[in-house]
């Protein structure tokens, strides 16, 4: 056997992977960021949380790996809301970017009206898709080229005239880079959330998910290398659900119309959420025992958040621990009135971003967004301009460039001579083909131009390299 050989393989490939490809990490109800992984059905291994999902026939096409289990929180929309979603190549850090160039492809989204946000496995009909963008002949450019300028953000408006009541709502990406060779590469998630609207429309027709598409088709196995290519490019998926204006509800039945939302609010006593993880503030104390007990109390719902905390990070969990340890600090000093600081919500400021207006992606017209960096919003947080400019920024000593060995490059770090292909792409990573050595390579760190070298595309070695042992089943031996 060669297992012993294989292990270290693995080793050296899972940590190099960790950033290889994207998640669905957060939503945005009308501009308003609902927290890291509110509401969303995430991966529970944030090691493979990125990962393209391991089969077209599994169920975790729905709402991504993990994805039939719900999470405690659902989001509140209202009809005509604009839904924006936040796309991260490392889920706990916005900043670094969305989804390598390489990963070309279109988008969508789509929507099930569930019984239930929380425990509807996501699984099986009743899907429909509320937009979608494949290739914009007018502007050359994917779906996803759009994401990446678009600093990670796809926003659709929700359709008018929907009925009420709790939807599970799924971004959804596809990845062509490999699809010629058998291997499209699906990312998908699942937001939950409760639709406050009297409408009462609902497609006639919905598909399943698993099954809506397969392996083989022309959506799927489209070549994003032929020049020309075979355009238009064929979605994949059924076509968009549009309800019909109201004056044309016609015979349309009236179905109950949910008016309230029941499940996943988060708690009136809730100061701080973590993901789907909400703490709940601590009862009122006047003596020692009281103190302590709260103590007690509180760093038991610092493990739950810890232990629950989703592939987009802790932070929460750390405001929450910081708490703990002043009622400990308090309690140590003989202040036994508390909790200190009663009821403040402990929540970060909510940010500010500059999301992409939904009424143009939804035409695909490509106009939405900076297309340009001179012409980038005042208000964008989450840019990826630290990494250009760390790409950017030539080292004043060449001597002291270190080669990559996970794949980025800027900031003394080159590609030159790393596995990962000697060329320095304009969003800081390394590769071989096109994307990474001709326009917007950077030549401080990296060598630039030359021939196509596919084949040597490790970024995409990794990825085989890892769905192999996925579908294989048996993920565990990475250590
Ligand atoms: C639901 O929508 C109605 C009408 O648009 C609005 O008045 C109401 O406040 C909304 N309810 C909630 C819970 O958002
Ligand atoms: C402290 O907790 C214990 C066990 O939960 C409980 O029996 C006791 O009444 C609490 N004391 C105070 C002062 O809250
Ligand atoms: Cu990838």
């Amino acid at each position: 056997m060669k297992i012993s050989s294989v292990v270290p393989v693995l080793a050296l490939m899972a940590a190099q992977s960790v950033n290889a490809h994207t998640l669905f990490s957060e939503l945005y109800v009308d501009g308003q960021a609902q927290g890291d992984g509110t509401c969303v059905r995430m991966p529970t291994d944030p090691n493979t949380a990125t990962d393209p999902i391991p089969s077209l026939d599994s169920s975790d096409m729905a709402c991504g790996v993990d994805g039939t289990k719900g999470v405690a929180r659902v989001c509140s929309i209202n009809s005509g809301s604009t839904l924006s979603f936040e796309i991260r190549d490392w889920p706990d850090n916005p900043s670094i970017g969305s989804i390598d160039i390489s990963h070309k492809g279109p988008c969508a989204v789509y929507l099930k009206k569930v019984d239930s946000a929380i425990d509807d496995q996501g699984t099986g009909d009743g899907w429909f898709k509320i937009w979608d963008e494949g290739y914009d002949e007018s502007a050359g450019k994917w779906c996803t080229e759009k994401l990446i300028t678009n600093n990670g953000h796809l926003s659709v408006n929700m359709p008018n005239g929907l009925q009420g009541g709790y939807y599970l709502v799924r971004p959804e990406l596809l990845a062509l880079h490999q699809a010629d060779k058998g291997d499209p590469q699906f990312y998908a998630g699942c937001a939950q959330v409760w639709l406050n609207s009297t409408g009462n429309q609902l497609p006639q027709q919905t598909v399943s998910i698993p099954g809506y598409v397969k392996n083989g088709q022309p959506s799927t196995s489209f070549n994003i290398y032929n020049e020309p290519m075979a355009l238009p490019y064929p979605m994949p998926g059924p076509s968009v659900y549009v309800p019909s204006s109201p004056s044309n509800l016609g015979n349309q039945k009236m179905k109950v119309v949910q008016q309230t939302q029941t499940e996943g609010l988060a708690p009136s006593d809730c100061i701080i959420t973590n993901g789907n993880w909400d703490g709940i503030e601590l009862d009122k104390y006047s003596d020692q025992a009281g103190c302590w007990n709260a103590s007690t109390a509180c760093w038991a719902q610092a493990k739950t958040c810890y232990d629950t905390a989703p592939p987009t990070g802790n932070t929460g969990c750390k405001t929450w621990e910081a708490k703990c340890q002043n009622i400990n600090d308090q309690c140590s000093a003989g202040n036994y009135n508390g909790p200190p600081d009663y009821m403040k919500n402990l929540n970060p400021p909510v940010k500010q971003v500059s999301l992409p207006s939904p009424d143009a992606a939804q035409q695909g017209d490509g106009s939405y967004l900076p297309a340009t960096a001179n012409s980038a919003p005042a208000a964008t947080t989450f840019t990826t301009s630290a990494l250009v400019a760390k790409a950017t920024s030539a080292p004043s000593n060449s001597n002291s460039l270190t080669i990559s060995t996970e794949g980025s490059c800027g900031n003394g770090v080159t590609c030159k001579g790393s596995s990962f292909g000697d060329c320095c792409s304009s969003h800081g990573y390394c590769g071989s083909s096109d994307e990474y050595c001709k326009a917007g390579c950077n030549s401080a760190f990296g060598t630039c131009g030359g021939p196509y070298k596919r084949e040597e595309h490790s970024h995409m070695r990794v990825h085989k390299y890892k769905r192999a042992v996925r579908v294989g089943g048996d993920a565990r031996m990475m250590p």
